[in-house]
């Protein structure tokens, strides 16, 4: 019956026209319409506004302002007006905001997927622009959607493969954020009001002179409830499989999260591990008391250390976690080591300087790191040579590694060798 009607609306299309996505009659799912669409949209508006937050200040916890060394998109301009120092406290604050970051943004893909799904037929309008404001609203759309799909992919990529991008992704994934934001700002500017209306009154009735709702629908193999149920349970699925990568008991239950490339084993060192010392290029023989020295340079001049005169100075045990950028964390583990701080003072600061680390991998992207003078002068901040009451393993960074509290992970260098203290 439905069917009969729809030469009569759209008398301008023929039945074959129908094969065809720009014929209103091909897009069939009576579950199309403004309540889905609008109930999705409301979701995405919350999630999004959280990741692009998240995101910008998981950015800023990189000193990207520091130190051309920490700074991965050199031409940020005006877009980093925002950085700030990256505070020290609470010492968990990075894997917090990396872990919401990246576990919302996972979880939100189905809801995503299903909003693009709802309003897939407006891809399909004809005429392409029917006036010059009509033409705008489509370029911001093409923004929108492409900028979506555009930080998703890049996103899961990077939580997924590492770096198949080298070197890239963080100027990829940055301002492709701003693209995206501002396209979805002015689509909520134009779009709330109206998703707000649809979802207080919303009657099947008045969902008939929308665009989304078929003229020629199909029978409903669904309602529209229980096609939420279904993205909604997909998102459930995704969160359960991947949350577990940011708690050492549960890594086991993040079944789509990455797991390192070498299994940590039990026991003390037994935490997760981003790159081995083999993959980071460390020859044993460089590691060994007789060779590794630490040289640490500063106002007065260099000094060079043996492990056996690192155990003289005081040492200092912290509680702290590696959160990474990519999403998986540890728990605290019991750090122990000398504090940076003592480290600059040998040198001849007796207040903290920002310092540049540099470890004894040759090549690669994070064998050096710039801290600031706020994260030097906190006494939980390590140059690390125990963890859990056992000498660093040499996949953790042995002989010596650096521990700070709330940076991520890539700023906690692994096998150290140089340190020079200064402004940088
Ligand atoms: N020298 C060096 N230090 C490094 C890295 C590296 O590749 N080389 N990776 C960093 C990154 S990205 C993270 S998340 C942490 C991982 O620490 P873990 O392997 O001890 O868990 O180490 C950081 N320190
Ligand atoms: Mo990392």
């Amino acid at each position: 019956m439905v069917r009969e009607r729809f030469p009569r609306v759209y008398p301008a299309y023929g039945r074959g026209m129908k094969r065809s996505p720009f014929a209103p009659g091909f897009w069939r799912s009576p579950l199309r319409g403004p309540w889905l669409t609008s109930v999705l949209g409301v979701v995405l508006l919350g999630g999004i506004t959280v990741l692009f937050v998240t995101g910008l200040v998981s950015y800023a916890a990189y000193n990207p302002d520091l130190s051309p060394v920490n700074d991965k998109t050199p031409d940020k301009g005006i877009l980093g007006f925002y950085l700030f120092s990256w505070p020290t406290d609470p010492h968990w604050l990075y894997r917090l905001n990396q872990g919401v970051h990246v576990t919302l943004g996972i979880t939100l893909i189905p809801v995503l997927l299903a909003k693009l799904w709802s309003v897939v037929p407006r891809l399909f309008t004809l005429p392409p622009a029917r006036s010059l404001a009509h033409a705008l609203e489509r370029i911001s759309l093409l923004l929108l959607v492409g900028g979506a799909l555009f930080e998703f992919v890049t996103g899961v990529l990077n939580v997924q493969l590492d770096y198949i991008f080298p070197g890239s992704f963080y100027p990829l994934h940055f301002y492709g954020a701003w693209v995206f934001f501002a396209a979805f700002l002015a689509h909520v500017a134009l779009k709330t009001p109206m998703a707000l209306r649809n979802l207080r009154h919303m009657r099947e009735s008045r969902e008939e002179k929308d665009d989304l709702v078929s003229p020629d629908p199909a029978e409903p193999t669904v309602s529209r409830r229980g096609a939420l149920w279904f993205v909604g349970g997909g998102s459930l699925l995704l969160f359960a499989t991947s949350v577990g990568q940011n708690f050492d008991g549960l890594r086991w239950t993040a079944l789509l999260a990455p797991h390192g490339p070498a299994d940590p084993g039990d026991g003390p060192n037994g935490f997760q591990i981003n790159k081995t010392a083999a993959y980071a290029g460390i020859r044993p023989a460089d590691t060994t008391d007789e060779a590794w020295r630490l040289v640490v340079t500063g106002r007065t001049g260099t000094v060079r250390l043996s492990r056996a005169e690192l155990l003289q100075l005081p040492l200092h045990s912290a509680a702290l976690p590696i959160a990474c950028v990519e999403g998986w964390s540890t728990s605290d583990q019991w750090w122990r080591g000398v504090r940076l701080r003592d480290l600059a003072a040998l040198v001849g600061y007796d207040d903290s300087p920002d310092v540049l680390v540099e470890s004894l991998q040759q090549r690669g992207a994070f064998r050096r790191a710039a801290l600031r003078a706020n994260q030097v002068a906190d006494p939980r901040s390590l140059l690390a040579l125990f963890v859990n009451g056992e000498e660093l393993s040499p996949d953790h960074g042995h002989p010596a590694r650096v521990i700070v509290p709330a940076a991520p992970g890539v700023l906690n260098t692994k096998w150290v060798a140089r340190m020079t203290f200064g402004d940088l």
